[in-house]
């Protein structure tokens, strides 16, 4: 089986949360939190720093380990290992780049429709504080076909 370790970093508060616009790539059109590969040699969370600076413009001066999430693709034996860290602290402001606009949402306000259909199953229990673990299988086209979350 194969494996490609990702990062995931969403930043919120008590009332709101930054999403970004993916702009190209793997899930244009989506809202999501900011994070991809991990580069040879480098640790799981300097990646993680590494592409909230690239991706969102900011810095954080700390970033609290969340959840680890399994993504699998029907007919596909790579598994996308995405690892899942928050702040709520940051510096900088928050600035589009190349592959993400960055955009701040209200908690009620979260596009699920616009965003990865695992994420309406799991950013709740990320909202409210807790840890989790999850394993997702989608369609080819990208439907979720199964899920199973479990906190931490
Ligand atoms: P390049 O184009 O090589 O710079 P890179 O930014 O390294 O890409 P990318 O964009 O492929 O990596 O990373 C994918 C991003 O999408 C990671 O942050 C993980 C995230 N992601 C992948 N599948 C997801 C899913 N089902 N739900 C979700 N985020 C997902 O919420």
């Amino acid at each position: 089986m194969n494996k490609k370790v990702l990062t995931l970093c969403l930043v919120y508060d008590n009332a709101r949360i930054l999403l970004g616009m993916k702009k190209r790539g793997f899930g244009a059109g989506r809202w999501n939190g900011f994070g991809g590969k991990v580069q040879e040699g480098e640790t799981v969370e300097a990646a993680a720093h590494r592409e909230l600076a690239e991706e969102a413009g900011i810095r954080v001066p700390e970033l609290t380990k969340r959840a680890v999430l399994e993504f699998l693709f029907e007919g596909d034996p790579m598994v996308l290992e995405t690892h899942v860290f928050s702040a709520s602290v940051f510096e900088g402001e928050p600035t589009e780049s190349e592959e993400m606009r960055p955009q701040w949402f209200l908690h009620p306000e979260i596009p699920f429709q616009e965003m990865w259909a695992d994420d309406r199953h799991w950013m709740p229990i990320l909202l409210s504080g807790k840890n989790f673990m999850g394993r997702f299988l989608f369609s080819a086209d990208h439907r979720l076909l199964e899920h199973d979350i479990h906190e931490v």
